[in-house]
């Protein structure tokens, strides 16, 4: 076990508690300086910093561990303070996705987002060393420092391309289960929310479900349980807070799991105080919404074995209210509650997956043709003075005859939204 030392200028610690255990780093000290920003040089005050350094009870620790993001400069002094490996908040999630990584798509993500992080942090040992101060002690010296640098550069050309194969076979998958008529739904949610606990109830399959964060890191996908339709469910990796955009970046093909799925189902814990189960499915939600295209979201909230039956009426409509337009399951994937509701609103999300905008002329073959249409498909429609607006949502091989359909009447179709772009992918285990 590693012993650490965490400095953090705010006050809430649970998330980087979590995220040590998780990499099995026991926090011997923990030094809170409340501060509105970090010290531009030290990350605490250089009083503070100084203190610590001297305490000698500290001498022991392998790590000093800042909750935040530390800057280059700040990086680099306060390992040249304390003389020890200093890793900051990304650094403690790059180390967990690394321990987790197991297939060779995944190892490849975590090692390009690793080393993207890390260039900025050489780039300033290489450049501190030119200036003549004394390079830090964990590089050999600038020379080291610099061939590293290059060769760092070489090899996340090379993983790029690698993920770009992978990102198109993925794509390629995800083409070919919607041509066999597969509804394809993922699982998306926070770290830990039991998204893989989930996946298991729903399709009775036996992915790692496990206490720790970011457990899952590759996909697996698996048939739809006690349905008779072709419904594929995906589960991948969790979210967290302030992501780190270089993770995002490198895990795209993965993540495009979810964002292209059919249907997402957002996971979230509501045995949690409700306040974090709020921000927690507004990190989610604020990840997930600018890459939709079109796609249908259900909100899932999981563990409901864990809160009194009394509550979850109130709790179900207290989670409606932030984000009215997407429909609230409660269920518990461990003791199996409330999943015969779940599958049924994703039979029914099953039948409509394409969404088409349309506008026709307000002439009485038009009209004649939404009076149809309202009764075999989902449809909205507004007036204006001459024409009419129709939202349709159907199933996909429903569209090319639809639009035949509007356009016969002189109506045009504007968008259609049919199987998001691009399919693809899963790995290793789906049908
Ligand atoms: N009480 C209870 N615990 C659950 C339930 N679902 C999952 N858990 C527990 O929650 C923890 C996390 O579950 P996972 O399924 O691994 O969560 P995840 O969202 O896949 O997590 P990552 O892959 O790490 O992002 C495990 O300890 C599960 O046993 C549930 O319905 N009720
Ligand atoms: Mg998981």
């Amino acid at each position: 076990m590693k012993r650490a030392v965490l400095l953090s200028i705010d006050e809430d610690l649970d998330e980087i508690r979590a995220l040590l255990q998780t990499l099995e780093v026991v926090v011997d000290t923990v030094i809170v300086q409340k501060r509105e920003n970090a010290h531009r040089k030290t990350y605490l005050g250089p009083g503070k910093v100084e203190e610590v350094r001297q305490d000698t009870e500290l001498l022991d620790t392998d790590y000093i561990v800042v909750n935040g993001d530390l800057k280059p400069s700040q990086h680099h002094a306060l390992e040249m303070l304390f003389q020890k490996e200093c890793i900051d908040r990304v650094g403690v999630i790059l180390r967990i996705f690394a321990n987790n990584a197991h297939t060779k798509e995944a190892k490849n993500q975590v090692i390009l987002a690793t080393l993207r992080y890390e260039l900025p942090f050489l780039r300033e040992w290489i450049h501190k060393a030119k200036k003549g101060e004394r390079p830090g002690f964990l590089s050999g010296g600038a020379y080291a420092t610099e061939v590293y640098y290059e060769h760092a550069r070489s090899q996340i050309k090379r993983i790029e391309r690698d993920l770009d194969i992978h990102s198109k076979q993925r794509e390629v998958r995800r083409a070919l289960r919607r041509r066999r008529g597969y509804f394809l739904v993922s699982l998306a949610g926070y770290t830990n929310v039991g998204k893989s606990a989930l996946l298991n109830a729903l399709s009775g399959s036996r992915t790692t479900v496990d206490n720790r964060l970011f457990s899952t890191l590759s996909t697996t996908t698996r048939r739809l349980n006690e349905s008779k339709r072709n419904i594929l469910l995906t589960d991948t990796v969790g979210f967290i807070s302030k992501l780190p955009p270089n993770l995002v970046n490198a895990f795209n093909s993965t993540l495009e799991e979810i964002f292209l799925a059919d249907l997402i189902l957002v996971v979230i814990d509501v045995s949690e105080p409700f306040d974090m189960v709020r921000e927690k499915l507004r990190i989610t939600l604020n990840i997930l919404i600018p890459r939709l295209c079109g796609n249908k979201m259900l909100i899932v909230g999981n563990k409901i074995d864990k809160i009194p039956p009394a509550s979850y009426r109130e709790l179900q409509q207290s989670i409606k209210a932030i984000h009215p337009n997407s429909d609230v399951f409660l269920v518990s994937a461990t003791d199996h509650i409330g999943l015969v509701e779940l599958i049924s609103a994703i039979e029914v999300s099953e039948g409509r997956s394409c969404t088409l905008v349309a506008t026709l002329p307000m002439t009485d073959s038009a009209l004649s043709l939404i009076s149809a249409l309202h009764d075999s498909t989902d449809i909205e429609e507004t007036k204006t003075n001459n024409d009419v607006k129709l939202v349709l949502r159907c199933r996909m091989d429903e569209v090319q005859k639809l639009t035949g359909r509007i356009e016969a009447i002189g109506g045009v179709v504007v968008t259609t939204n049919e199987a998001p772009p691009g399919d693809g992918t899963a790995r290793e285990n789906g049908p």
